[in-house]
């Protein structure tokens, strides 16, 4: 008996110890066989040997137990030990997202004319014909509509094509002076290199009551955003056409990249396209009832200013959702 104490006590783990506790305290064990052999006994010897058998199942059971505990607890120990998450140490590398260069470059716009008390102003991205066109100066059949190309629900509902009917819902709404822009998605039927089918918008307008709203105003602001966009830029202004306004200007800054000097981004001429802008047509104020009123108003592409301002040459890169191109914007 006393080899088995020995065992129980030498067992290495709990699985080593279950075996031990079959041997003696199974069907077939140590313990069923010797009170099998003191059937043979004599009767006076029998109570002694079943005295003696039942001290050591007691003792073996409480061995069993107690060298059980100490075993599976050491066991638990080493598990913890080997998948246990050590909560104190510090992470080296996660993940993480990031804000879109695009929306990033847009809030950027945002603070500069909220800096200027423009209140920002949204709508719906599917409008209709009055708001999207023919409110600003763009009839049915008109020749100018055939500078953007549309997507068209039925019942000559579609998506947007710029932000300018929400400066017309903006007029409808509310009455004069008005100093607002409208940030936000637009759709054009067009996919290449330099355009995709959707992208943003940042227009502006200002309406006053009462004096002439100015060219020079107008040349003023401008010229102050784009240095606050792009730093010390030169600025010009060409004259243009927009349905819109009259008279009209594009505005281009000198080339960030070769100080307009000429190269493969301003295509060799020293300066880049980034607005259009222009005096608000009367005819526009005459769709939203507004009388003695002048204005100004402009418009740009804000994909085209985070391309500029992150150095992105691909367009499409910006609309591919790939994480690795957020990572660098971290
Ligand atoms: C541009 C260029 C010039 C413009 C005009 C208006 C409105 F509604 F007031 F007439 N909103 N935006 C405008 C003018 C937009 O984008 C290139």
């Amino acid at each position: 008996m006393i080899k088995w104490y020995e065992a129980i006590e030498s067992a290495q783990n709990v699985k080593e110890l279950e075996e031990l506790r079959i041997s003696v305290f199974g069907k077939k064990g140590v313990l069923a066989e010797q009170f099998a052999k003191m059937k043979s006994a004599s009767n006076e010897e029998k109570g002694a040997i079943a005295k003696e058998l039942n001290i050591h199942k007691a003792k073996l059971a409480q061995l069993l137990n107690e060298t059980k505990e100490v075993l599976a607890t050491k066991e638990l120990e080493v598990a913890m030990k080997a998948e246990g998450i050590d909560v104190s140490l510090f992470s080296t590398k996660g993940t993480c997202g990031a804000l879109h260069p695009v929306m990033e470059t847009m809030d950027k716009i945002v603070e500069y004319f909220n800096s200027m008390n423009f209140a920002v102003h949204t709508g719906p991205m599917i409008e209709d014909d009055f708001h999207n066109f023919e409110a600003l100066n763009l009839p049915k059949y008109h020749p100018a509509r055939d500078m953007q190309d549309t997507f068209y629900f039925k019942d000559e509902m579609l998506l947007r094509t710029h932000t300018s009917p929400v400066q017309i819902r903006t007029m409808l709404d509310t009455k004069p002076p008005i100093r607002m822009i409208a940030p936000g998605a637009v759709f054009r039927r067009d996919y290449d290199l330099t355009h995709t089918p959707m992208f943003h918008q940042v227009e502006g307008l200002l309406v006053d009551v009462d004096g002439k709203v100015s060219f020079a105003n107008l040349k003023y602001i401008l010229e102050d955003f784009l240095k606050y966009m792009f730093g010390e830029v030169e600025v010009r202004f060409r004259p243009s056409f927009f349905p819109f306004t009259e008279p009209s200007a594009e505005v281009d800054i000198s080339c960030i990249f070769c100080k307009g000097k000429g190269c493969r981004v301003c295509s060799k001429t020293g300066w880049l396209e980034v607005l259009g802008c222009g005096i608000v047509d009367p005819n526009v104020f005459k769709a939203v009832g507004y009388e003695d009123v002048s204005g100004y108003a402009f418009g740009l592409g804000v994909e085209r200013f985070a391309m500029l301002i992150h150095h992105i040459g691909d367009l499409r890169s910006l609309f591919e959702g790939d994480v690795r191109l957020l990572e660098q914007f971290r």
